[in-house]
């Protein structure tokens, strides 16, 4: 099998959906780390993207670009277990809710985040305002989530496809804050998956350190 390169930083909640995704099928994989907090896009990652987003991953001489047709691909030519349905209904539920992570959840989740953990990181202050309007927007999209995606079996831990996978990194992320930990405690279906999920190999697998990046030292100054 040829090389499998993928780039992006370990940070990257895009970057790790891949990432669980190669380590989920047990097949090796260079990380090429590509931190853009530091100083801004590397050029070089600019001809890999065409909007310069990280990941990107190449394969058999194919630079391929943004996470859930990655993903796709990697699912239909790696050897492994297999995380896409045969089912043609339950594939359209499976792309519908990996729309929803990435369209209604991630942004507020992203900014969230960044107020809570990033800010703090490189020295800055959160805007609480910010932060206080992502949670109650959250409280309302994660209910919906919880009641017509979890709770119906669309994320499922036992039964585990590429959207469980694109919903990992996201979640992750909100467990690592305060008032994520706060809104999880009001969604016991998406609890119980988180802590199903939280323990599979490749979730340990592409744990990663954000204090090892030079941009989050400087708290340390
Ligand atoms: N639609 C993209 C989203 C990827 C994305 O949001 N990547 C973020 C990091 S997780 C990024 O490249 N941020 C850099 C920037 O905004 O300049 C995908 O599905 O891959």
């Amino acid at each position: 099998m040829s090389e499998i390169t993928l780039y992006g930083p370990a940070y990257s909640a895009y970057t790790r959906i891949v990432r669980l995704v190669l380590e989920e099928k047990g097949v090796p994989y260079v990380l090429e780390e590509v931190d853009f907090i530091s100083a801004g896009m590397p050029v070089a990652h600019k001809e890999r993207h065409p909007f310069g987003m990280v990941p990107a991953l190449a394969h058999d001489g194919h630079m391929l670009f943004e996470a859930g047709p990655i993903c796709s691909y990697l699912d239909e030519v790696l050897p492994g277990p297999t995380f896409t349905p045969n089912d043609p209904p339950a594939r359209a539920r499976m792309a519908a809710t990996i729309s929803v992570l990435d369209n209604y959840i991630w942004p507020d989740l992203r900014e969230l985040v960044t107020q809570t953990l990033f800010t703090a990181l490189v020295g800055g202050w959160p805007d609480d305002s910010i932060k206080e309007r992502m949670v109650k927007r959250l409280t309302a999209s994660l209910a919906i989530v919880e009641e017509r995606f979890v709770a119906v079996g669309a994320l499922n831990s036992h039964e585990v496809s590429l959207a469980d996978l694109h919903g990992v990194p996201m979640i992750a992320y909100m467990a690592d804050t305060l008032d994520g930990q706060v809104l999880l405690q009001e969604l016991p279906a998406l609890s119980d998956w988180w802590q199903e999920m939280k323990n599979r190999p490749s979730v340990g697998a592409t744990a990663f350190d954000l204090t090892i990046y030079p941009w989050a030292q400087k708290t340390e100054d």
